[in-house]
């Protein structure tokens, strides 16, 4: 026997999948998998034909080009969903940048005020961007917005930089948000995920060593797989979660919650 998905008939718009190993991916396929429709936006050209391959495993057949950065996209983007669905269940922004070079080393030299535009645009920004433009679908359908966080916003970090305070006003903004748009019944939460590796973590000196400090210091002393972000997310993006809005939720194996932990000790202690 098989239950009735928990997304069943929503409609579902997903903007940030780079690659099958994105975090918007996962939720994707999940969304899928309880019967959601789906539609996709992405950055740039060279992402569509592998979105658009990703996009037909699910049976989706609305994928649009869209540069979060420029409002005429956002624009293009509302247009193009709007003429093929009346209402939106489901917004997910899974998506950030800051220009590679403000991510290595130190936080003051290698912030300057373009970095710190660029990565407030279209890492923050840009969900309150496209829940203007979305506000009258997802307002006949009572919908629900997840957005994807880190730790950052909240602890400094190595080599995250600008993103921190991006972050910071991505969570901020979920808040506004959720206070806003809560009373045409849209919810707006944020998943804080535990570092997984995606695209968007390639190539981040000591990327590796964050997940094995991670598997040694979470309480579950593991790190954390992109379907359990997914099944959060689905549990926010659905009727399960109707009384929670304006929340950042942690996915993170329980890192964030440990103040100190002895990982280095050898079993048993010694003192
Ligand atoms: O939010 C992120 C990544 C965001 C990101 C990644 C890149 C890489 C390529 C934003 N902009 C860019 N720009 C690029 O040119 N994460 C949570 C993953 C991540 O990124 C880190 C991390 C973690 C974790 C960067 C430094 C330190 C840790």
């Amino acid at each position: 026997m098989s239950r009735p998905g928990l997304a069943q008939g929503k409609k579902a718009l997903i903007a940030g999948v780079a690659s099958e190993r994105s975090l918007a991916w996962a939720i994707a396929q999940a969304l899928a998998r309880e019967g959601a429709e789906l539609a996709f936006s992405y950055q740039g050209e060279r992402l569509g034909e592998r979105v658009r391959a990703l996009a037909s495993e699910t049976g989706s057949t609305i994928v649009e080009a869209c540069d979060v950065g420029r409002d005429e996209d956002i624009e293009n983007l509302r247009q193009a969903v709007t003429r093929r669905w009346d209402r939106l269940d489901i917004l997910v922004h899974a998506l950030a940048f800051a220009p590679r070079e403000a991510l290595t080393e130190g936080f003051t030299d290698n912030t300057d005020r373009e970095a710190f535009r660029v990565a407030h645009d279209v890492s923050a920004y840009s969900l309150i961007g496209l829940v203007r433009a979305f506000r009258p679908l997802l307002a006949k359908a009572r919908g629900s917005v997840v957005t994807l966080s880190y730790l950052g916003a909240e602890r400094a970090l190595p080599n995250y930089n600008v993103m921190g305070p991006a972050k910071a006003s991505l969570e901020a903004s979920v808040r506004f948000l959720a206070f806003d748009l809560g009373p045409e019944g849209i919810r707006v939460n944020a998943v804080s995920a535990g570092p997984v590796k995606t695209l968007a973590a390639a190539g981040i000196p000591g990327f590796r060593r964050m997940l094995d400090h991670v598997q040694r210091t979470a309480p579950l002393r593991r790190s954390i797989t992109a379907e359990e972000v997914a099944n959060t997310a689905l549990f926010l993006l659905t009727d399960l979660s109707s009384g929670v809005t304006g929340e950042t939720l942690y996915v993170d194996a329980g890192y964030h919650i440990v103040g100190m932990s002895f990982e280095d000790d050898p079993p048993g202690g010694g003192g």
